[in-house]
């Protein structure tokens, strides 16, 4: 095991054609933001880095159908989308963008490395071409008659009444989305990384080298690799996106799932002069948090993408969770059945913390996992309440009413006093075995047992009784609550950043590191 001097920790870039929702939240931004806000607790070099995806096919149909630019689209989503992640209190060290010049830079210098290191398969294929608006038709910009269910809105890459994935050629009369004409077949030159010769690499580098990967993310790799990589197309014929950096390619643009996760790189470059530093040494770990559905981008065509390069590190862990439903059904922005960030915040102002602890709680960290609003209240209620509140409110409002709010001094302990004690240290020490495997939601419940800890250590010493014969014994019982109290501020700030905070400042100890 390398001895690592640092984290690059990246969170997948969402798409700029719409809000961020719980599952984004769930699956890839709160656990990041977790890990990260560990790290830095721990004294540990961390970058977080995060952006918008701002290229792609589905954001010039959104700007077609509104009448707007994709420019336009991408301003106003990437803008919600970074206010929302700042209010949540996901702690970036940079959120970036892919419209942004510095990625057009770094993409297109990217792609030029590769094509110039001979790295690239050029291949002309025929490609429906609308000959009234003189343009290359993506394949969401084709429908036809489905031809596996004849439904007549099918797209060129979709069918989306029976769900069958196709190819714009199976279509039957297809059509332009543009000018509603027959689309006629044109010869276009495109560029292909040949991942077909990276699977030996790839076997190594994953099936045999990170057999420590999630289960859910190594079954993955291992079924992409058995049936077989094929050559990708890295260049589209479209006008949005940062065009190819060759003079034979005008009119061309990088596919969009080449030039995104490059944005992690501009970011970076974007954020520090030193980001070779964290691209390029080899003692810096580097991790992406992601969704399942982008395991494949990661785990294959991006490391594939750096290996061709050859300068880049590759990821060291791709800690990636599944999805989470709501109310029982998938979460659907197309039919917008979603909790939208930026809607939670306006409607339960102050409850940021709230939010992230659901989320953890019931993250889909191994499986599925459905979020219901019955559990939003019940855990909030029962646990955040009832058992963090009330201690450390117990704690404090004793303190305050038997010592003016003053520490006291602790006298000798007693066997309980010891083993409270003891068992803090412990279930620190459970919370980082946790973390460090990225399993966030048994790291917040050894947290929430610190609480329970606080609450039994109240219950058995009575301090509301013992005061009227022992003040001195009172001391003590306070003293060690209000250690209980200062291991929960350090232990659950990863998961409860802004009610950790305030606490603090009750507690008057300045930010605290993990092993204070
Ligand atoms: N824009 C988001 C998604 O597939 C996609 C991630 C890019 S990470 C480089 O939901
Ligand atoms: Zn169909």
């Amino acid at each position: 095991m390398t001895d690592f001097k640092r984290t690059l920790i990246t969170s997948a870039l969402p798409y700029a054609n719409g809000p961020v929702h719980i599952g984004h939240l769930a699956g890839v931004y709160v656990p990041a933001d977790i890990y990260a806000r560990y790290l830095r607790l721990k004294g540990e070099e961390v970058l977080f880095i995060g952006g918008s995806d701002e290229h792609g096919v589905p954001i010039t149909l959104k700007a077609r159908n509104a009448g707007i630019t994709p420019q336009d689209v991408v301003d106003k989503y990437h803008a919600m989308i970074k206010d929302s992640f700042q209010r949540l209190g996901i702690s970036f060290d940079v959120y970036s963008r892919t419209s942004a010049p510095i990625h057009y830079e770094t993409a297109s210098q990217f792609f030029r490395n590769l094509y110039d290191g001979g790295k690239f398969v050029e291949k002309t294929t025929a490609q429906y071409f609308d000959e009234e608006t003189g343009q290359f038709l993506a394949d969401r910009y084709i429908v036809g008659t489905c031809p596996k269910c004849g439904f007549e809105k099918a797209y060129g890459d979709q069918c989306e009444s029976c769900g069958t994935s196709l190819s714009p050629t199976e279509l039957i009369t297809p059509r332009s989305m543009l000018s509603g004409n027959t689309p006629v077949l044109k010869e276009t030159k495109h560029w292909y990384l040949p991942l077909d010769q990276y699977e030996p690499w790839l076997r190594e580098w994953i099936l045999e080298g990170h057999k420590e990967w999630k289960s859910n993310v190594y079954g993955q790799c291992k079924s992409w690799i058995d049936s077989g990589l094929q050559p990708r197309a890295v260049t589209r014929d479209l006008d949005w996106g940062v065009p190819v950096p060759l003079d034979e390619a005008q009119g061309k643009v990088l596919y969009v799932w080449f030039d995104a996760p490059i944005g992690y790189i501009s970011a970076t470059r974007e954020l520090t002069p030193e980001w070779e530093k964290w691209w390029k040494e080899r003692d810096t770990r580097m991790l992406h948090f992601i969704g399942k559905d982008n395991i494949v981008f990661h785990c294959i065509i991006f490391p594939a993408m750096l290996k061709a390069e050859g300068s880049y590190n590759l990821p060291d862990n791709v800690p990636a969770n599944e999805f989470l439903n709501l109310e029982g059904d998938k979460i659907s922005t197309s039919r917008n059945w979603a909790v939208w960030l930026h809607e939670y915040l306006e409607e339960f102002p102050g409850k940021e913390d709230v939010l992230k602890y659901v989320l953890t709680a019931n993250a889909p960290e191994t499986k599925d996992n459905d979020f219901t609003w019955k559990d939003f209240q019940t855990r909030n209620n029962s646990e955040l309440v009832a058992i963090l509140g009330n201690f450390v409110n117990r704690a404090l409002v004793l303190t305050e009413k038997y010592f003016e709010a003053t520490v006291p001094a602790a006298g000798a302990f007693t066997e309980n006093d010891r083993q409270t004690l003891e068992t803090l240290s412990v279930l620190k020490g459970e919370i980082e075995k946790s973390l460090n495997s990225f399993r966030f939601r048994e790291a917040l419940k050894n947290g929430m047992d610190m609480a329970r800890l606080g609450n039994k250590y109240l219950a058995d010493e009575e301090p509301w009784k013992v005061i009227k014969s022992d003040q001195e014994r009172v001391k003590t019982i306070l003293y060690v609550s209000l250690q209980v109290t200062a291991n929960l501020t350090i232990a659950l700030e990863p998961f409860l950043p802004f009610s950790m905070e305030k606490l603090r400042g009750f507690l008057n100890t300045g930010r605290l590191g993990w092993d204070q």
